[in-house]
């Protein structure tokens, strides 16, 4: 899981298949501290959405490099190869762009890498697509069948998000992975915190929303149990989500999302996210100081209030993945214990840790360059999990020590046990999933190398939506100030 899959020599000389398109999820290396699980979680939705923008002349084929398959096939060559490139396995990238091109296939990069470094990707590529790929993708595959093909291509993100075909989840090896159901309902987030991908220069994501019944049907159509929403933000406009819900409700799915806790200002429309089968949020509380937050311009509650949110939550069945972010600063060395000690004293299920990372192009990228504090620019490392820069008030070393140890503080069998829910009945399930997915990284190993994820887990999911069927009923006999407990298998988010 931390070392890519050797290239063979490339044998260059052979002829294309013309009309064959290959779309590759590059390998990246995965943090043994953290879970394995969350990367097979859901497939790579840049490529399915643009396979579903692939005309019908085009022959199109997937390679996740994650899957630990070996390395992406080139028997027959392909006419073109399309990458996705996020900065932290750009490296990865940029080597299987050379060793397809040594063979004569025309290279397509694309992603948010290329958004904020296109003339570091161009170096490596026939052509880049900056910005809404979906868009760029079929005027790509044209140009090349003219011989017409141009260096750069470019389009944002303002096209009313339904003109958008929905994406070719048929491409995806559906055993490999928990859910092949990665869904997108919004684009964009009222919000623009500085350290944020969506603050990077060039970037225009207006917020964009699709109709309910384009999301419903997509979902339908996969027939998966278990659908994640990787929206940056599904609360950020609550109308909109309440309409979500409703239309959700008759399918009887369970599904989790990314959310600001903003959400629980109403908590009614909490209790419609549990009726409409939401058994998990992704809460980016990022920080428990308030002066972290101002600093990063996050319009939030205040972390003093972040309990009762989550206790909101909890009153509905949803389990809380809490996102943290450390470095920022006004951290000092006591931030790695006080972040735990909360999480623990408010019972979240799952919480993920975040060394503060300046994305090229953001605010905080510029601020930390112009306060000489950016360590280097080896965007293998930028990955959340390294120190890249120099942080106010510790060493860089006692930011990575202090970032393991929450980890290993989080995953500890005191820890677990300490988080347990208050429900008695709830503990055995929570026990199981909680070693299943966060001890058990040899055994994740083996289930992706041997294409056994979605064997294993789709009972556990099944099983969950059964019992979150049950909880649905027993939520509608309520009224709005009933509680039901978390007694759910499925991790929150991703
Ligand atoms: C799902 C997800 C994951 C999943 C990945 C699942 C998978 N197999 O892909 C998991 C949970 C594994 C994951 C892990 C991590 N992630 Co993540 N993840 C996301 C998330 C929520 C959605 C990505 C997505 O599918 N977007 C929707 C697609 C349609 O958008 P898109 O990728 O931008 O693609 C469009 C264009 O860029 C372009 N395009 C993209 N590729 C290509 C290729 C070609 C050929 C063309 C023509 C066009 C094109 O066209 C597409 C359609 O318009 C994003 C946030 C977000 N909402 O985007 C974060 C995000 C991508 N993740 C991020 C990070 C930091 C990580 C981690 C490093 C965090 C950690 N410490 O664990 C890890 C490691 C992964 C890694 N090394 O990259 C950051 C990346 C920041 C950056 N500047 O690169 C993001 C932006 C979150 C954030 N707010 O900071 N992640
Ligand atoms: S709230 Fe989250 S998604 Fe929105 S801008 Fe801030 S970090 Fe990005």
């Amino acid at each position: 899981m931390v070392v890519a899959p050797v290239l063979p020599p490339a044998r260059p000389g052979r002829p294309v298949r013309t009309h064959h398109a290959l779309l590759i999820n590059p390998f990246y290396p995965k943090d043994p501290r953290a879970s394995y699980g969350k990367h097979v979680l859901t497939p790579s939705l840049a490529l399915t959405s643009i396979a579903g923008a692939t005309p019908p002349n085009w022959e199109v084929r997937y390679w996740d490099e994650n899957l630990l398959q070996g390395p992406p096939p080139a028997d027959p060559v392909p006419h073109v190869v399309g990458i996705t490139v996020h900065l932290t396995f750009a490296r990865r990238a940029y080597q299987l762009a050379d060793w397809y091109r040594q063979q004569g296939c025309r290279v397509v990069l694309g992603g948010l890498h290329v958004l904020s470094c296109p003339e570091e990707a161009l170096q490596y590529a026939d052509a880049i697509a900056i910005g809404d790929g979906v868009q760029l993708w079929p005027q790509i595959l044209r140009d090349i069948e003219q011989g017409t093909l141009q260096r750069r291509y470019e389009a944002d993100f303002s096209r009313p998000y339904s003109l958008d075909p929905p994406p070719r989840r048929s491409i995806l090896p559906r055993e490999s992975f928990l859910t092949t159901s990665s869904v997108i309902a919004t684009r964009g987030c009222h919000n623009r915190c500085g350290f944020c991908y969506l603050s990077t220069d060039g970037l225009h994501m207006p917020y964009r929303l699709r109709e309910v019944q384009q999301v419903t049907d997509e979902i339908a159509a996969d027939g998966q149990p278990y659908v994640v929403f990787i929206d940056n933000n599904l609360g950020s406009r609550p109308t909109y989500l309440r309409a979500l819900c409703e239309g959700l409700t008759p399918l009887e799915i369970i599904w989790s999302a990314a959310v600001t806790i903003d959400v629980t200002d109403d908590p009614s429309l909490v209790r419609e996210m549990a009726l409409a089968g939401c058994t998990g949020v992704f809460v980016g509380f990022e920080s428990l100081n308030g002066g972290n937050l101002t600093d990063s311009r996050k319009r939030t509650p205040a972390p003093e209030d972040y309990s009762r949110r989550v206790a909101i939550f909890h009153r509905y069945g949803i389990q809380v993945n809490g996102s943290f972010v450390l470095g920022f600063d006004h951290d000092r060395p006591d931030v790695f214990e006080r972040t735990v000690e909360w999480v623990e004293a408010n019972r979240l299920e799952c919480a993920t840790f975040h060394i503060l990372t300046p994305y090229p192009g953001t605010p905080l990228f510029r601020q930390f360059e112009r306060e000489g504090r950016i360590l280097h620019r080896d965007w293998d490392k930028y990955d959340t999990a390294h120190v890249v820069f120099q942080p106010k008030h510790m060493s860089p070393e006692e930011l990575d020590r202090g970032y393991a140890w929450c980890y290993s503080k989080l995953f500890s069998h005191g820890s677990i046990w300490r988080r347990r829910p208050t429900d008695n009945r709830a503990v055995p399930a929570y026990l199981a999933m909680s070693y299943l997915y966060k001890r058990s990284n040899r055994f994740w190993h083996l289930l992706i190398r041997h294409r056994q994820t979605a064997n294993v887990w789709r009972p556990l999911i099944e099983l969950s939506r059964r019992r979150h069927l049950r909880l649905r009923k027993r939520l509608l006999t309520m009224d709005a100030g009933g509680e039901v407990r978390a007694t759910q298998f499925v991790r929150s988010g991703v």
